[in-house]
């Protein structure tokens, strides 16, 4: 059973630097409308460690996501995992390459969903992590992961990999607006969220366009 449910909503990725910025902008995210998610990346992380984390859960009911992009060994990886989930995060984010050892260390302090990386939005990423993608797909499928990550900049490989995966997994895309892709197109192809950063904290009024672009991706 996952905390994160399966059904079109927007994941903020708070990318910002300024620790303090971050956590007033989480402020005014507060009462937003609409099935969002925040997600915590290692920029915001660096400013001021884990405790940003429970420091943002503290104001909000918006559900959290650590993305650590985590890739250890299972014994470091697993204890980055409950470091973030003991601050407050519901989810955490693994990246799939490391394997399946990895994964299962982390799903097996069951304390939160786990979301794997399993394609990227970047050029690069055509190089070797999006043509292992279908790999990927099987050992998500075996441990029965919360979640997986694809990308939105690739619509092809969301259409072909979205109906191999079993049917609670959700899928999340990045890559909307800052990197090509426009709201809507990963959700029209079989994601399940769109996660956007740039577009949101960086528009004059983010809670405004936050709920603008679900709008959208509620309505097609
Ligand atoms: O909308 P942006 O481009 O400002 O931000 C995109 C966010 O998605 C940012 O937090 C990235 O770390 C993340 N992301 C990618 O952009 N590409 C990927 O392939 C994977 C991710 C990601 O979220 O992985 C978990």
């Amino acid at each position: 059973m996952s905390i994160i449910e399966k059904k079109r909503g927007i994941v903020i990725a708070l990318d910002i630097t300024d620790a303090d910025l971050a956590v007033e902008l989480a402020r005014q995210l507060c009462g937003l409308e609409g099935n969002f998610i925040f997600k915590i990346g290692r920029p915001l992380e660096m400013q001021r460690g884990y405790k940003i984390i429970s420091e943002i859960k503290k104001i909000s009911q918006i559900p959290i996501i650590y993305d650590g992009k985590i890739a250890d060994i299972p014994y470091i990886s697993s204890r980055i995992a409950q470091i973030a989930y003991e601050a407050g995060a519901d989810a955490v984010i693994v990246h799939g390459f490391v394997g399946r050892d990895v994964i299962e260390s982390i799903l097996e302090l069951n304390r939160g969903d786990v979301i794997v990386v399993i394609g990227m939005t970047h050029p690069g990423a055509s190089q070797y992590i999006n043509p292992i993608a279908k790999q990927l797909v099987e050992i998500v499928n075996i441990l029965g992961v919360n979640g997986v990550v694809l990308p939105a900049t690739k619509p092809e490989i969301i259409s072909s990999i979205a109906p191999m995966l079993e049917k609670d997994i959700y899928i999340m895309s990045p890559g909307i607006k800052a990197q090509g892709a426009e709201v809507g197109d990963a959700i029209k192809t079989g994601a399940d969220y769109e996660i956007i950063g740039r577009a949101i904290y960086g528009a004059s009024n983010p809670k405004k366009i936050a709920e603008e672009f679900y709008k959208i991706v509620r309505l097609l």
